[in-house]
C-alpha cells in the first residue's frame, strides 16, 4: 500500500513526497484504493456478460454520496492497512481522511437512499448501474450570518476526483426541441438544439470487495465544433455560446426537494440524463441480444421519483420510431422493464409540466406521451388521465408506464393507495407494492462510529456487518450492567468528541453529560423545526422561573439547509439562531441548555452527529414524511426516538418496542380530521399557556431586539393556518420531552432502552430493502456473492 501511495503520488501526480500536500495524499490513497477495485470490478461486468444476467439500473436525479476514501478503505478491508501506511509516510491518515470535499449531488433522503442502495446492489452481487447527473456544483454550501442563511456555490469538483474515471468514447446526443415529421406511418423528430452527454464511471465495489457495479454520471457537452471562425474574428462570446449552453445542463444540482423549481432548465436536465441513459442500457442489450422484445427480461429499470419518468415516453420512442414497434406493443414493453419508487405526497412536489413547455422542450414525447393517455383510456375507460388541465401529470405517467409502484414505508405505502393514486390503484390493485427504506450499515454504523463497532464485534463477533440481524444477540445484555456501561462509555466517548468539535467549530462549550438532542434534516415546516425550537423556548422560561429545580441538562442540536427560495424555512433558520444567541448567553441557564447549529449540514456532519445522538427528532406532521431514513440510522447508533406516528417512525417503534419509544402527537387520521375544525390552531394556542407566553415573547421580539417585528409573519402564521399543527402537537410534545428528562436521569434505564434501538434495527439494512426489490419488482436474483447470508 505504500509503495502504491507513492508511486501515485510521484507518476499520477507528479509530486514530490516531500513537497506534497495532504490534498495530494489524499489523491493518492484514494487512486490506490482505486486500483484495488478495478480487478474486482472487471471481473463482475465480465461475468454479468458470461451469465447473460439481469441488469437493474437506478436512474436518480441525485447520489448523495458524501466522502469516499473511508468507505472504499472499509469495503476492501483495507482501513488499517491504509492507516498504518500513511503512519509510516510522516502522514495523520485521520487529516487526510478528512480532507475529501463532499460529493454532494443531492439533496436529503432521497439522494442518499440511492447511494446507500448502490453499496447494497454491490454487496449482494446484484448487477446494476446507477445513473444520474455529474453536476459540476453539488448542493449549495450554507453560512449564517447574522443568522440568516447564505448560500453560496459549492464546489467539489474545483479539486481532481480521484474515484471517477472519464469516458469520452461514451457519448450520446440528446435533442431538445425543433419539430416531428410524420410520413408513411413514421415519425421523425427534429431537435432543434443538441448537446452530448459524456459518461463518468465511478466503481462502486460492495463489502468485503467481491462485487463491483457502476455509478455512471453524465456532463453535458456542445455537440456543435468550436466556432473558430468567430474566434478568429475576435468574437469570443460567440465562440464559445454552444458550449456555455451545453454546459448550464450539468452545471448545477437544484436546490429544491420538495417543490417544483427551475421549469425549463430543470425539464432539460431531467430529459438529459434519463435520455443519455435508456440509450446507454439499449446498446448494451442490444450489442449481446437481437430482439428487443427480450428487454425485459435482461433489463429493470428503476425511476427513482417522478424525475426520470420521461423514461417511459423515452423508451417507446426508441422501440416504436427506431426499432419500428407498434406503438401499443412498445408501452406494454416498457411498462415490464420500468418500476416508479414515490417518495412524497406533498402536492407542491408532484411534478406537472404545462403542456405548452413539454411541447416545445420535447414535442415527440408529448405525442407519446397523449398516445399513451389514450392507451391507458381505451383500457381502461374514466380512468386518471396523465394530461389534465393543460398540464401533463408526471405521477400519473409514471404510475402507468411502471408494472410495480413501490411507497417508502408501510404508512407511506397506504397513504399513496389512498390519496394521491387512489383512482389508479382501484384499476391497478396489484401494482402499488411496499418497500421500506432501508441504510448501510456499513456506513452508517461500522464506519461512523468505531467506538460502538468495535465493542459489539468484541460482544458478538464481526458478521453483523454482512448481516445486521445478528444484532439481534445483543438484547440478552439489556440485563448486563457491566455491558451497558461500555455501551454507555462508547456514546460518552462519540459525545466528547463532538462536543470538542462544538467548540472549535461553533465556539460553544457544552456538556458531554448533558443530554444531545438532534434534529438534523431539511429544513421544511412538515419536519417541524419550528415546534422544536418552540420547546426550547417553552423549557427555558421554566428553567428560568425555577433554576433550582432537578433539570435534565440538554443540548439542543440542529442541522440543516432550507431551499433558497423558501421564505419560511429561512425564517425558521434565523429564529433557531436569534434564540440561541440568547439561550447561550443566558448565566441563569448557564450549562442546563445550550442550543446548537452548525452551518452546512452534509453527509460527513450527519456522521459526526448520529453516533453522539441521545436522542433522535422525528417530529414531522403524521402524514408528511414518506419515511425518513436518518430516525433509523440515530436508533442503530443507540439514540431513543421522540417522533410522531408518522414513516417508518411507525415500523421502527414496532421493532424496538413501543416502551422504549417517546412517542406523541395526533396521528395522520387525526391531522386530517383536525384541519376541519374550524380554528383549531388559535384555540390550541388558547389552551396553552405555554405554548401563547413562548408566542408572545417571539412576537414582541424578545429574540430579535434589533428587529422586534421579525418573526410577527412567522407567528401570526401559527395562529392563522398552521397546517402542519404545531400548535396541536405542542403540548403533547414538551409532556414527552419531560418524560424522556426523567427517564435520561436515571441512567441505566436508559442506556438499557437505548441498546434495543441498536439491537432491533437488523430490519432496517438496506440489505432488507434491496432483497425486497429485487424479488417483487426487478425479479432479479441476490446472489450471495459477498458471503452474506439471505435474509429475506
Ligand atoms: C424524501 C422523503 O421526504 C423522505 O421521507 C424519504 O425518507 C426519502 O425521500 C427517501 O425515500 N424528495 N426527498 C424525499 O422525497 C422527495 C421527493
Amino acid at each position: 500500500m505504500k509503495e502504491e501511495i507513492l508511486r501515485h503520488l510521484c507518476k499520477s501526480l507528479g509530486k514530490d513526497a516531500a513537497h506534497s500536500s495532504v490534498h495530494d495524499w489524499r489523491v493518492a490513497l484514494s487512486l490506490a484504493l482505486r486500483d484495488r477495485m478495478v480487478d474486482h470490478w472487471f471481473r463482475s461486468t465480465r461475468e454479468t456478460y458470461e451469465t447473460r444476467a439481469k441488469r437493474v439500473y437506478y436512474l436518480s436525479m441525485e447520489f448523495l454520496i458524501g466522502r469516499l476514501v473511508e468507505d472504499m478503505a472499509a469495503n476492501l478491508g483495507l482501513v488499517e492497512e491504509a492507516r498504518a501506511a500513511l503512519t509510516e509516510l510522516g502522514q495523520d491518515y485521520d487529516a487526510v481522511v478528512l480532507n475529501e470535499p463532499d460529493a454532494a449531488l443531492g439533496n436529503g433522503g432521497l439522494g442518499r437512499l440511492a447511494a446507500c442502495f448502490m453499496d447494497l446492489l454491490a454487496s449482494l452481487g446484484i448487477p446494476a448501474y446507477g445513473y444520474g447527473i455529474r453536476y459540476e456544483h453539488g448542493l449549495f454550501k450554507q453560512d449564517f450570518v447574522d443568522g440568516r442563511q447564505v448560500e453560496t456555490a459549492e464546489t467539489w469538483l474545483t479539486q481532481r476526483n480521484p474515484w471517477e474515471f472519464e469516458r469520452p468514447e461514451v457519448q450520446f446526443r440528446i435533442g431538445f426541441g425543433g419539430h416531428v415529421d410524420h410520413h408513411d406511418g413514421k415519425a421523425y423528430w427534429h431537435p432543434w438544439e443538441t448537446v452530448l452527454a459524456t459518461a463518468y464511471d465511478t466503481p462502486v465495489v460492495g463489502w468485503q470487495g467481491k462485487w463491483g457495479n457502476t455509478l455512471r454520471l453524465w456532463s453535458a457537452r456542445p455537440a456543435s465544433k468550436f466556432d473558430l471562425e468567430s474566434f478568429n474574428r475576435g468574437d469570443y462570446l460567440a465562440a464559445g455560446r454552444s458550449e456555455a449552453l451545453a454546459r448550464t445542463i450539468s452545471r448545477v444540482l437544484y436546490p429544491d426537494d420538495t417543490t417544483e423549481a427551475g421549469k425549463e432548465l430543470r425539464l432539460k436536465q431531467e430529459y438529459f440524463f434519463t435520455a443519455a441513459s435508456i440509450m446507454d442500457l439499449l446498446r448494451r442489450f442490444l450489442s449481446d441480444h437481437d430482439d428487443i422484445r427480450e428487454l425485459p427480461q435482461y433489463v429493470a429499470i428503476q425511476l427513482n421519483d417522478t424525475h426520470p419518468a420521461i423514461a417511459g415516453p423515452e423508451l417507446v420512442r426508441l422501440m416504436s420510431d427506431e426499432h419500428n414497434l407498434p406503438m401499443d406493443e412498445a408501452i406494454e414493453l416498457a411498462r415490464r422493464c420500468l418500476g416508479y419508487t414515490n417518495h412524497t405526497l406533498l402536492p407542491e412536489a408532484l411534478e406537472r409540466w404545462h403542456v405548452g413547455l413539454l411541447g416545445r422542450v420535447l414535442p415527440r414525447h408529448l405525442e407519446i406521451i397523449r398516445a399513451i393517455d389514450e392507451d391507458q383510456q381505451a383500457r381502461h375507460p374514466g380512468s386518471p388521465r396523465i394530461l389534465e388541465h393543460d398540464h401533463v401529470h408526471m405521477g400519473e405517467l409514471a404510475f402507468i408506464m411502471a408494472h410495480k409502484v413501490n411507497g417508502v414505508s408501510a404508512l407511506h405505502t397506504e397513504l399513496v393507495k389512498s390519496t394521491v393514486f387512489s383512482d389508479l390503484h382501484r384499476i391497478h390493485p396489484t401494482r402499488i407494492v411496499n418497500q421500506t427504506n432501508g441504510i448501510t450499515p456499513r456506513r452508517w454504523l461500522h464506519t461512523c462510529n468505531a467506538p460502538l463497532s468495535n465493542l459489539i464485534t468484541r460482544e458478538i463477533g464481526d458478521g453483523w456487518v454482512a448481516d445486521l440481524e445478528k444484532l439481534k444477540a445483543l438484547n440478552q445484555r439489556t440485563g448486563d450492567r457491566e455491558f451497558l456501561d461500555a455501551f454507555s462509555a462508547a456514546k460518552r466517548q462519540n459525545k466528547t468528541e463532538l462536543a470538542d468539535w462544538i467548540a472549535q467549530t461553533c465556539g460553544i462549550a457544552v456538556d458531554p453529560d448533558a443530554m444531545f438532542d438532534v434534529q438534523i434534516k431539511r429544513i421544511h415546516e412538515y419536519k417541524r423545526q419550528l415546534m422544536n425550537i418552540l420547546e426550547t423556548v417553552a423549557l427555558w422560561n421554566e428553567m428560568r422561573d425555577a433554576p433550582d429545580a432537578e433539570w435534565t441538562p440538554r443540548v439542543k442540536i440542529f442541522g440543516g439547509k432550507a431551499a433558497p427560495g423558501y421564505h419560511v424555512a429561512k425564517q425558521i433558520i434565523h429564529l433557531i439562531n436569534d434564540v440561541a444567541r440568547v439561550i447561550n448567553n443566558d448565566p441563569v441557564t448557564g450549562d442546563l441548555l445550550k442550543v446548537v447549529f452548525p452551518a452546512n449540514y452534509n453527509v460527513t456532519m450527519a456522521e459526526r452527529l448520529i453516533p453522539a445522538a441521545d436522542l433522535s427528532e422525528q417530529i414531522s406532521t403524521a402524514g408528511k414524511e414518506a419515511s425518513g431514513t436518518g430516525n433509523m440510522k440515530f436508533a442503530l447508533n443507540g439514540a431513543l426516538t421522540i417522533g410522531t406516528l408518522d414513516g417508518a417512525n411507525v415500523e421502527i417503534r414496532e421493532h424496538v418496542g413501543s416502551e422504549n419509544f417517546f412517542l406523541f402527537g395526533l396521528t395522520a387520521r387525526e391531522v386530517v380530521e383536525r384541519r376541519h375544525v374550524h380554528g383549531y390552531a388559535r384555540a390550541a394556542i388558547e389552551a396553552s399557556p405555554r405554548l401563547s407566553r413562548v408566542l408572545g415573547q417571539i412576537a414582541d421580539g424578545q429574540f430579535s431586539p434589533e428587529d422586534s417585528s421579525r418573526y410577527h409573519g412567522l407567528v401570526g402564521g401559527l395562529y392563522d393556518h398552521d397546517y402542519f399543527l404545531v400548535t396541536c402537537d405542542f403540548d403533547s410534545y414538551f409532556d414527552t420531552q419531560r418524560r424522556a428528562d426523567q427517564v435520561y436521569r436515571n441512567g441505566s434505564n436508559w442506556a438499557a432502552m437505548a441498546l434495543r434501538n441498536t439491537a432491533s434495527m437488523g430490519w432496517f439494512s438496506s440489505d432488507r430493502t434491496i432483497r425486497g426489490y429485487a424479488r417483487d419488482i426487478w425479479q432479479v436474483d441476490a446472489v450471495d456473492r459477498a458471503g452474506l447470508e439471505m435474509t429475506a
